[in-house]
């Protein structure tokens, strides 16, 4: 197998793309469809400063790096969920990271403890709540970022969903025609309101062993195991079965979600409406002043409840 750029012995293939790379070239094509999601769907510029939400897995340290190396200014958020033998190791890899390629940028590393702030860790707080812990988790993570985003004056936020992951997630929605998640299915969402941060995909254009090839090339340290609760979640299993139609026909994963930005840019209202709507639909927390649609966020709303049920 040789490089379709170089013609020099190629490290790996991308069927998907009728191509296969050596490592330099490969590095390019990965920083040029990275390069090419900013730029299309205008998530920032320069001199814009950005935050990036990682996790110690590949795609979060993966997508820090890229955009240092394409010049960005990044910084990094690491939530620690206090799940015993898991968040202790992906801690660990974050902050080698931060040491050192983050460190040659300039780049700093924020952290935030939920076991600190919320009181008990992510395990016990879903425990408390009589919730899934994914969906407690969620919740913190969602506000905790943009609260961090929008309290440090960053530009903009960026997370490491990769195109299965947004695949897999088109599948899921479509599936339970879940309307109002499909119109906010977008690697771009403006900052519609005050005090909510602009958010982004920038790998939505490649594939999750794409990018696993990359961080391996690169010698990046990334924690290999999955979240321990995420384990029979629907997306995984979702995963599972794109990756089947992916292996009989390869650049399925592909169409299914490009296609589906493809048809929304054309159906989908301006931005500007869209902003409207969430101007006239949102309003301050009462308690803690981020935009929300009810009276009290749903963080705010969880920890109060979480609080009233921890024994005395
Ligand atoms: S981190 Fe949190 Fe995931 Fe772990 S507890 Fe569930 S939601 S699986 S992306
Ligand atoms: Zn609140």
């Amino acid at each position: 197998m040789r490089c379709k750029k170089c013609h020099e012995k190629a490290v790996i293939g991308l069927p998907r793309h009728n191509a296969a790379f050596c490592k330099p070239c490969f590095n390019e094509f990965v920083h040029d469809q990275v390069a090419r999601a900013i730029k299309s769907e205008r998530m920032f510029d320069p001199k814009d400063r950005i935050l990036v939400a990682v996790s110690g897995g590949k795609d979060s340290l993966a997508l820090w790096d890229i955009l240092l190396k394409l010049g960005y200014r990044a910084d990094a958020l690491y939530v620690d969920l206090g799940i015993a033998g898991y968040s202790e190791k992906s801690c660990e890899k974050v902050e080698r990271f931060a040491d050192t390629v983050g460190k040659a940028h300039n780049a700093s590393l924020l952290i935030h403890t939920v076991q600190e702030e919320e009181g008990a860790g992510i395990r016990e707080l879903a425990d408390l709540l009589h919730r899934p812990t994914c969906s407690a988790c969620g919740t913190i993570k969602r506000y905790q970022f943009n609260r961090a985003a929008v309290e440090h004056d960053y530009d903009v936020m960026a997370t490491g969903h990769n195109l299965d992951d947004e695949a897999a997630r088109l599948l899921g929605n479509v599936l339970h025609w879940q309307d109002e998640y499909l119109d906010k299915q977008s690697p771009s969402l403006p900052a519609s309101v005050e005090g909510f941060a602009k958010k982004v995909k920038p790998l939505y254009r490649l594939a999750e062993r794409e990018i696993a090839a990359y961080a391996v090339l690169n010698r990046i340290d990334y924690i290999v195991e999955e979240c321990p609760m995420a384990k029979g979640s629907k997306m995984l299993l979702y995963k599972e079965v794109l990756n089947r139609l992916e292996t009989e026909s390869p650049g399925t994963k592909q169409a299914f979600y490009w296609g589906f930005l493809e048809k929304q840019a054309k159906t989908q209202p301006a931005p500007a409406s869209m902003a409207e709507k969430d101007q006239a639909t949102l309003h301050p927390c009462a308690t803690c002043g981020q935009p929300t649609t009810a009276e009290i966020c749903s963080y705010c709303k969880m920890m109060a409840r979480a609080k009233a049920s921890t024994p005395h």
